[in-house]
């Protein structure tokens, strides 16, 4: 029995800071019934998908930025995307700000969740890597305060869903490969993850003309490496007054785009995903259990920083 999962990349142009949860979410749904009309099973949206990309800004009061985090899911402006979902069967991943309180003390997560086509929650992931700075540091023409407005989550989990293994992770994760082999390891079938990327990066101009090429450089490495689909999905276009990348794409096992999108606006870019196609590549070149030396990788895990031995 062939096990195919029709995917959307559901991409995102800009959502401006002033933008309401309803408005928002009126794109989510017709992203979700535009992919249903294209016969998708699932639809993956970016991350912050609900609002502007805040760390932008810095805000000194913590407690200021807190509409711009769900304290829910679904909460009563979420909850039709859940009901949309069970009545379409058509599933989402979706990127969002969270804030829970868990022992008296505000934790603030930057978060997907994976739900399935009866509108249940599959999964739930905080992202590891946060990138950007935890100070105000206004040399910068912008900021990118992730580590003041989150805590990293504790590790990559897959899911069973969709009739496959499903891994999810969120932006600056897609450039480390230790979050493509985390779930790797775990068997993932298909790696989702939503991204806001701007392209100008200011302590590293130089970067700027090759941001597209990083982002698809990444990806299609962890697909290949892992033997996985990777769908990876921006919130693109100029988002108040800052340019971010768009370049959403669906790669398969073999490491190659099989649809993109090519505007910087709302799309849907759709494939039709055999997860069965990963087998070749898992039982061959990526077979972990043959090839693989982990008492010879101790010190990625052992150290975080690079040192020379001497
Ligand atoms: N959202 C996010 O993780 N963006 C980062 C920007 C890195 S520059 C500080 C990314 O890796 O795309």
């Amino acid at each position: 029995m062939p096990r195919f999962v029709t995917v959307a990349a559901g991409q995102l142009g800009p959502i401006a800071r002033d933008d309401s949860r309803a408005q928002v979410v009126e794109r989510l749904l017709a992203h979700l019934h535009g992919a249903k009309a294209m016969g998708c099973d699932l639809v993956v949206f970016p991350e912050l998908a609900l609002t502007t990309f805040f760390p932008r800004w810095y805000e000194e009061d913590l407690d200021l930025a807190e509409h711009f985090y769900e304290t829910q899911m679904p909460g009563p402006e979420t909850q039709v995307l859940f009901d949309t979902a069970r009545d379409l069967q058509i599933g989402f991943y979706l990127g969002y700000a969270e804030m829970v309180i868990e022992a008296g003390r505000k934790r603030r997560y930057n978060t997907s969740i994976l739900v399935e086509r009866d509108g249940s929650i599959a999964g739930k992931y905080r992202k590891v890597h946060l990138p950007g700075h935890a100070e105000n540091e206004p040399w910068r023409r912008f900021q990118h305060l992730e580590k003041y407005y989150f805590e990293p989550g504790p590790s990559f989990d897959v899911y069973d869903a969709f009739g496959g293994v499903m891994g999810m992770a969120l932006c600056n994760d897609r450039r480390w490969s230790e979050t493509y082999r985390m779930m790797g390891l775990q068997g993932a079938e298909m790696i989702m993850l939503g991204y806001n990327t701007p392209v100008h990066n200011p302590p590293a101009p130089e970067h700027d003309d090759l941001s597209m090429f990083h982002n698809h450089l990444v990806m299609q490495a962890g697909a290949y490496e892992n033997g996985t689909w990777v769908v990876g999905v921006a919130k693109a276009g100029n988002e108040e007054g800052i340019e971010m990348i768009g370049g959403s794409a669906i790669i398969a096992p073999s490491g190659e785009i099989v649809a993109a999108c090519s505007t910087k606006g709302d799309e849907l870019a759709v494939a039709r995903c055999d997860l069965d196609l990963c087998h070749s590549y898992k039982s061959t070149t990526f077979n972990f259990e043959r090839h693989r030396r982990p008492e010879a990788y101790g010190l990625i895990t052992a150290q975080r920083g690079a040192r020379r031995p001497w």
